[in-house]
């Protein structure tokens, strides 16, 4: 899948604010600075799209990016940035869950982890809820352009563990490594919805 328009449609808060035309979404999530906004702007080619910072908690606002005019993609704004698992609670936390429960919509979510380091508390609670609530995901290991051949597959292997889960793809937003599996990964999610 290759993409050939992408556009930033609306910040909201509230499920009132999010669009209601039922196209398709795909959502990004994980910790603040994990990479999420730098995702996107990979996928898409297009740079800046996304605001990206070394600041940790750039993107406070869920944003909506129309993706070929027929699905969006859904920037969410970092977890755990105050640390672990009253990540829910607190208010960025209430408005991704706000934003996660209820979407019909949702075909799939990205879940970006630090390569570099073993999955926190808070993105272990994340997996979970994302599982309880029977949303597809996807984990996303990211900033490997930092880390060696040996330290990606322990980092393979810590997360695949720690989350539960056997769907994880590498990721670079400086060498682009692994974008094209991202796409394939949404691609199938987007194809099996009733339209
Ligand atoms: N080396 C390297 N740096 C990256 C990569 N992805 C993101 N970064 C850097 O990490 C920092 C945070 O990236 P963002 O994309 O803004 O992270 P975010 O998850 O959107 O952050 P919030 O919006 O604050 O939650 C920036 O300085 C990026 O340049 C990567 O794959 N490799
Ligand atoms: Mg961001």
């Amino acid at each position: 899948m290759k993409i050939d328009s992408a556009r930033f449609v609306k910040s909201a808060t509230r499920p009132a604010d999010f669009p209601r035309d039922k196209k398709p979404e795909i959502a990004f999530c994980g910790r603040s600075n994990i990479g999420k906004s730098s995702l996107l702007n990979t996928l898409t080619d297009v740079h800046g799209l996304a605001r990206t910072s070394s600041s940790p908690g750039r993107t406070q606002t869920i944003n909506f990016f129309l993706i070929d005019d027929r699905m969006y993609f859904v920037d969410l704004p970092g977890y755990g940035y105050a640390k672990v698992p009253k990540t829910v609670k607190d208010h960025w936390g209430a408005m991704i869950e706000d934003y996660l429960r209820n979407r019909d919509q949702l075909k799939l979510a990205l879940m970006l982890v630090d390569s570099r380091m073993p999955p926190t508390e808070s993105d272990t609670v994340m997996k979970d809820w994302l599982d309880h609530y029977g949303i597809p995901n996807s984990v996303v290991l990211t900033k490997t352009d930092k880390i060696s051949r040996n330290q990606l597959n322990q980092a393979l292997r810590t997360s695949a563990h720690t989350l539960n889960t056997k769907e994880i793809i590498p990721f670079s937003a400086v060498t682009g490594s692994g974008k094209d599996t991202i796409l394939t990964r949404i691609r199938t999610a987007v194809h099996h919805i009733p339209q």
